[in-house]
């Protein structure tokens, strides 16, 4: 992999895309390709070339100097493409079958090429569609067992741990995780969006003081928990599936955070696609959310064990205890994803599509209530069993 600078920043198109592939020996300037702009997210362009007759594809990412879901009026550092590629990296040190390969990236250009994984479908989407996943949750707990533990205090020399902090500072896309994920929703906010038919839910929310001051405690382990490295993105848009491999992407949210924080977003998307599907389709979901905390768990405490630099690794209660608060700040953390997902800015599929439009209000209505409980109850949780009780007992 190589990472250069290039002059100067511009705003690739399909066709400087193409170019750009070629220009980096990825094609041969013989080839016929074709380049897409396919990005649906809410803040890159992403471009997949492809050549007819070689039948290879790659899939070139730039971020924009500004949040495309906004506009230009929201603008946003091009930094976050370094801190994609750079932990994509990272995580392939220790996944490398569970994320895409890096082919290439320019921080200058603000792009990072990737492996084409169009024979995949982003989970989300397959979910929707009802598709369950079987090796989803397990994948999916076997990146988060080995990311989380190799990037913590317990895994690595303090220096080197210091300089990957400083590497992964990342305030542009943190200050959007407080704002969207941890504030804004839980107050009149102007950039919360919602039907007016849940104004009466979400004002209950946001004159909950109780549930507020436990929102602000998540929020400081957020900001304050310099763990591990998260992904910090970790929804269901976030990861491509198939019936034989799952992959993560989009890590540009990266940065050093609380262990359980990337285990709640998953958790909470999990539950999303729960809350949209009829009663009797639930089932796979809910065994996802215990594989994926049994398989984190089994896979951390393996690498403990193995790996440890840690003087106290063997203190009785000492890795129980670090289990314990990750699976607490799991909780608390799908809870906030929940609601954030419901009356926030960014809004997912899972539940917008819920038709008829009075079942779509009812199951937001829930969403709302299942994670205020998740945020509220969360010291009370020891196994994902307890999480999916106290969010099944709401429904
Ligand atoms: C302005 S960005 C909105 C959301 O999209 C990203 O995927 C993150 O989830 C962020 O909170
Ligand atoms: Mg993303």
């Amino acid at each position: 992999m190589t990472v250069t600078k290039t002059a100067t920043y511009e705003i690739l198109t399909e066709s400087s895309a193409a170019a750009l592939a070629v220009r980096l020996g990825l094609f041969s300037s013989k080839s016929t390709l074709t380049c897409r702009e396919i990005g649906d997210g809410n803040l890159n362009l992403v471009f997949r070339v492809y050549d007819q007759e070689q039948k290879k594809g790659l899939i070139i990412k730039q971020a924009v100097p500004y949040a495309k879901v906004v506009g230009e009026s929201w603008p946003l550092s091009l930094d976050r493409a370094r801190i994609e590629s750079s932990a994509l990296i990272r995580q392939a040190e220790h996944a490398p079958h569970l994320v895409p390969k890096v082919y290439y990236s320019d921080t200058e250009l603000a792009v990072t090429v990737l492996e084409d994984l169009s024979h995949l479908t982003i989970a989300r989407k397959g979910l929707i569609e009802g598709y369950d996943y079987p090796h989803l949750s397990e994948d999916i707990g076997e990146f988060l067992g080995k990311t989380l533990f190799y990037s913590s205090d317990y895994a690595l020399d303090p220096k080197v741990k210091e300089r990957l902090c400083k590497q992964f500072i990342n305030p542009d896309l943190c200050d959007i995780t407080e704002n969207l994920v941890f504030t804004d929703p839980f107050f009149d906010n102007e950039t919360n969006d919602f039907e007016e038919e849940l104004r009466g839910e979400a004002e209950k929310l946001w004159g909950n003081g109780a549930l507020k001051l436990e929102a602000a405690k998540l929020k400081k382990r957020f900001i304050t928990s310099s763990e591990t490295l998260i992904h910090g993105d970790l929804h269901t848009g976030s990861i491509f599936a198939g019936d034989a491999e799952t992959k993560v992407i989009d890590p540009e949210f990266a940065c050093y955070g609380p262990i359980g924080f990337d285990i709640g977003q998953f958790i909470a998307n999990l539950f999303l696609n729960a809350l949209a599907r009829e009663e009797n389709r639930r089932g796979p979901l809910y065994s996802h959310v215990e594989t994926v905390w049994n398989t984190f768990s089994r896979t951390f405490s393996e690498a403990w064990e193995k790996d440890s630099l840690d003087q106290y690794k063997h203190a009785p209660g000492r890795l129980e205890a670090t289990l314990k608060q990750a699976l607490e700040d799991a909780a608390g953390f799908a809870g906030c994803e929940l609601i954030r997902r419901t009356i926030g800015l960014a809004h997912v599929a899972d539940l917008d599509t819920i038709a008829p439009f009075d079942r779509q209000i009812r199951q937001k209505t829930l969403t709302l209530r299942t994670g205020a409980a998740l945020i509220e109850k969360r010291s009370s949780f020891r196994t994902p069993k307890d999480i999916i009780e106290a969010f099944q007992s709401l429904l």
